[in-house]
């Protein structure tokens, strides 16, 4: 079993207290590596190693910046399998989907963040004759990024490069459940030829090493992904020092079925938009809201197509794997018996499996028809492969029934007229809405939430707006 420490001025260390913690698969319930606990005296270490780091890097020509997040880029892409493995074993997700993570997801939001490095312009304001006034875009300093468990790497390489990109020193928090895929973030930016201190990796729990972060005062900005609650308590504590605070929060997304849509194509996207990584992606889609004239055939069908995918160890590539934790487990399975205590139709799934697959945390694609919008299974983020299905009469029917949720992160729908795509995207309350195809996009789309869903934007060349403050200059020279 490897051991990992934690990632603080360039070189791997152990925490001040000396404790580790296991990080364990969740196919199997067993322990893959063991990991440096880290503490709030980490924190401190690693916010002096930062603070230094941040002059260092800002001191260096553009050019040099936008090129050591390439080469960082290039590296991710050189040990994508290496990396692809780390991201599966404590996450659970397929090696095939952790490769696509590393490659498409995490290397190319690095290589688009070294594209924007050095055009991080101000702008001139006119004033009157004699006089100048410019805006200038200045980095924060540090910036904590407090990351969730359900893909470790896709979501640190998420907010770190633009971080990066503005001139900011950064420390990452993985979540305990699941962070291997991040832990050699550091690494692979000292390989680059970052400033040791530039980026470092501490694991602990959110209750010690999460809250030094958001209290610290030699830290600027707090970039956090997770539950809405802990969010609201990162806003509030964060307020003592004024730092910037962007936050990703929970999702419960809408996928609309109109009926004039390819059928085939329309079940095989809601099935991925409901079961990808488990539905542990806050942006899946795993509220289906059916048009009533063929919600019979798309149940009929979709069901169908669930009971066909392979669940198992990601290690050996299944559709689907496990979820993270016994925690999550015990999540998912309390609300498929709050939808059945609800009056909801179990239409398959619904309990862990077991034979060879006791060990780990499998729960089946579970599908509920007879679902009301208002019931706690529709209304409420699962984060789990739990599917409902809801009829719908009419189109301002579903945009009531979608909107009518405390989330706006994601929206989805599904349809051939061109018309009705933009009418209903544009009175879709959410960040994202997707057309036609669930997860479709890049790194140059912004991303986030409305409502309970979050603030801030990431992704997107807005992203950088996060990491930097505006200063104004104003000259008399006449
Ligand atoms: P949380 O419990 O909120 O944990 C997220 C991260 O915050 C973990 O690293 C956790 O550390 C840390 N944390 C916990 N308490 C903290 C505190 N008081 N102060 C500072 N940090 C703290 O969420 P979760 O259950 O792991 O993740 C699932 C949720 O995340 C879902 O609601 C999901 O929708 C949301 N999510 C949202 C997005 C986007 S992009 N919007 C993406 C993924 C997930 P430890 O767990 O190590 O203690």
């Amino acid at each position: 079993m490897k051991n990992y420490g934690l990632y603080i001025a360039g070189s791997w260390e152990e925490a001040a207290s000396g404790q580790t913690f296991d990080a364990t698969d969740p196919a199997t319930g067993q322990p893959v590596a063991r990991v440096a606990l880290g503490g709030p005296q980490d924190v401190d270490r690693a916010v002096a190693a930062a603070t230094p780091a941040a002059k260092e890097w800002q001191a260096l020509p553009l050019s040099e910046r936008s090129a050591a997040l390439y080469r960082m880029a290039q590296i991710m892409r050189r040990d994508a399998d290496e990396l692809a493995v780390l991201e599966t074993l404590d996450s659970g997700g397929s090696l095939y989907y952790s490769g696509v993570t590393i490659r498409d997801v995490a290397a190319r939001r690095f290589e688009y963040f070294a594209g924007l490095a050095d055009k991080l312009e101000g702008e001139q304001i006119p004033l009157r004759d004699g006089y100048l006034a410019y805006t200038v875009r200045e980095p924060l300093g540090v910036t904590a990024h407090i990351i969730p468990w359900n893909g470790p790497m896709w979501e640190a390489s998420r907010s770190v490069p633009p971080a990066l990109a503005a001139g900011n020193a950064v420390i990452v928090k993985p979540a305990q459940e699941a962070l291997l895929g991040a832990i050699k973030l550091g690494e692979i930016a000292k390989e680059a030829g970052l400033p040791d201190g530039l980026v470092n990796v501490i694991p602990g729990p959110g209750s010690s090493v999460g809250q030094a972060l958001v209290d610290h005062p030699g830290i600027h900005g707090i970039t956090f992904t997770g539950s809405v609650a802990v969010g609201q308590d990162i806003m509030r504590r964060a307020a003592a020092t004024l730092k910037r605070v962007v936050l990703e929060l929970g999702g419960n997304a809408a996928n609309i079925v109109f009926p004039d849509v390819d059928m085939a194509q329309t079940v095989e996207g809601s099935i991925w938009a409901a079961f990808s990584n488990a539905g542990q992606i806050c942006v899946s889609g795993p509220r289906l809201l059916v048009h009533e004239s063929i919600a019979e055939e798309f149940t009929e069908r979709f069901v169908a197509r669930a009971e066909s995918l392979s669940v198992g160890p990601g290690m050996e590539n299944h559709e689907m794997g496990p979820l993270v934790s016994e925690k999550q487990l015990a999540r998912v399975l309390e609300m498929i018996e709050v939808g059945k205590a609800e009056g909801a139709r179990l239409l398959t799934g619904g309990a862990r499996l077991g034979g060879a697959l006791a060990n780990g945390y499998f729960v089946p694609p579970t599908v509920f028809d007879r679902v009301d919008n208002r019931m706690r299974i529709a209304q409420e983020e699962v984060f789990g492969p739990v599917a409902t299905i809801i009829p719908f009469a009419s189109e301002d029917e579903a945009i009531a029934m979608a909107n009518d949720t405390p989330y706006g992160l994601a929206n989805g729908l599904w349809t051939s007229d061109l018309g009705r795509a933009h009418r209903v995207a544009s009175h879709l309350q959410s960040g994202q809405v997707y057309v036609n195809e669930w997860f479709c996009g890049d790194i140059s789309c912004p991303a986030g939430g409305y409502k309970m869903s979050g603030i801030g934007r990431e992704e997107g060349r807005q992203a950088v707006d996060n990491y930097t403050q505006l200063k104004s200059v104003r000259v008399k020279w006449g």
